[in-house]
């Protein structure tokens, strides 16, 4: 017996490692293990052997089975290696920089953001974000602009269903909108922290803004807060003609043109000209909307009017890239034509 079992080992470990399929493996399988195979004829043996054999017999037969298992196994094992490398195919190696595949880039709005938040953050600014869809307090009252005030016409708004009306924001019944600009966030940033506070806040917008060659419905503004003591208009005009000389070079011309905007007491538009602007080369152009911050939104959020004061900013992010690259059409940005969109990569 114990012959035997030593020849049925050899005989599969010989046999087993030349296996190469699954009927192949199976068979041979059988042809040891099976019911009628080796081990098995050789266990089937153990009833007629003497009982005083019968322990020594059995740890051998136990020995060969666990020897054969393992041959068993790694034959297996490594079938199941072959037919996986099988169907995976040919192997590749993902680290090798692919040929024919052209760099994805920034889109042009990114980098004019990366751009303008960049300068700004040179000049000591942090950067904030608020909500795309806000409660009237936040959008309009808080920024000096009650229901009934006027200035509330000057901005199309988008309004939510009335069911979306809110319990929990500062009115109780409000209104939800998509913010007409990020003003909205110079009254977050307030609430939450105390002056001195310095914060610029690039995102969305929405008006109900007929789409035009300068205009969309969803567009993105850049908004500027400074609040400090003594901070002034002549404050104001050096951060904005640092920012636009930074962008448009030393030769752009800056000018402060006096507007009105309920938030801002004094308000200006700020028109900038430079001869490297394409088709607008020139001639005065307006950038956006700023002023010294209205006491009254000081008010409003809780802000000593007689200790501090603040300057703000708002402009069109779609303008200045506009500008900057001679771009005449607001559409392009939001077309998705690879044609346009290459040129920025
Ligand atoms: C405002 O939105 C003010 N919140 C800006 C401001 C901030 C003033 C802080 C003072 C202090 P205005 O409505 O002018 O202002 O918009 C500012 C800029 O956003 C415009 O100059 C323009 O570049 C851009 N803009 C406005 N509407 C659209 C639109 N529909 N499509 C594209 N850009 C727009």
């Amino acid at each position: 017996m114990k012959a035997r079992l030593a020849e049925i080992l050899q005989q599969a470990a010989a046999e087993l490692p030349a296996v190469h399929s699954r009927p192949e493996f199976e068979a041979a399988k059988a042809r040891f293990v099976g019911p009628n195979g080796a081990l098995t004829a050789c266990m089937k043996q153990m009833a007629s052997v003497p009982k005083a054999d019968k322990p020594a017999l059995g740890k051998l037969i136990n020995d060969a089975k666990t020897a054969l298992a393992a041959l068993l196994d790694a034959a297996r094992e490594r079938l199941d290696a072959a037919e996986l490398a099988a169907a995976l195919g040919k192997p590749v190696d993902p680290t090798l920089p692919s040929p024919d595949t052209p760099n994805g880039s920034l889109h042009p709005l990114t980098q004019t953001r990366d751009l303008i938040t960049g300068t700004f953050k040179k000049l000591g600014f942090a950067i904030a974000d608020g909500p795309e869809l806000e409660s009237e307090w936040f959008c309009f009252d808080a920024l000096n602009m009650p229901d009934d005030h006027p200035a509330r016409d000057m901005q199309d708004t988008l309004f939510l269903p009335p069911d979306a009306r809110s319990s929990t924001t500062r009115r109780g019944n409000e209104a939800y909108v998509l913010r007409t600009h990020t003003s909205s966030v110079q009254i977050r940033v307030m609430l939450a922290r105390k002056p001195p506070i310095r914060i610029l806040s690039p995102g969305r917008a929405f008006r109900r803004d007929t789409t035009d060659a300068t205009h969309s419905a969803n567009f993105h503004q850049v908004e500027g807060l400074w609040v400090d003591r003594n901070v002034t208009v002549r404050d104001l005009k050096s951060i904005l003609d640092a920012f636009v000389r930074e962008l448009f070079g030393d030769s752009v011309r800056t000018r402060l043109r006096p507007s009105y905007f309920p938030f801002t007491e004094p308000s200006f538009e700020l028109d900038i000209k430079a001869a490297n602007m394409g088709r607008l080369s020139d001639r005065w152009i307006e950038l956006g909307g700023c002023g010294l911050v209205n006491p009254r939104v000081f008010e409003n959020v809780g802000i000593n009017p007689g200790e501090w004061t603040g300057l703000a900013f708002g402009m069109g992010l779609e303008r200045v890239a506009m500008l900057l690259h001679g771009i005449d059409d607001i559409r392009h940005f939001y077309a998705n034509d690879l044609r346009f969109l290459r040129q920025f990569a």
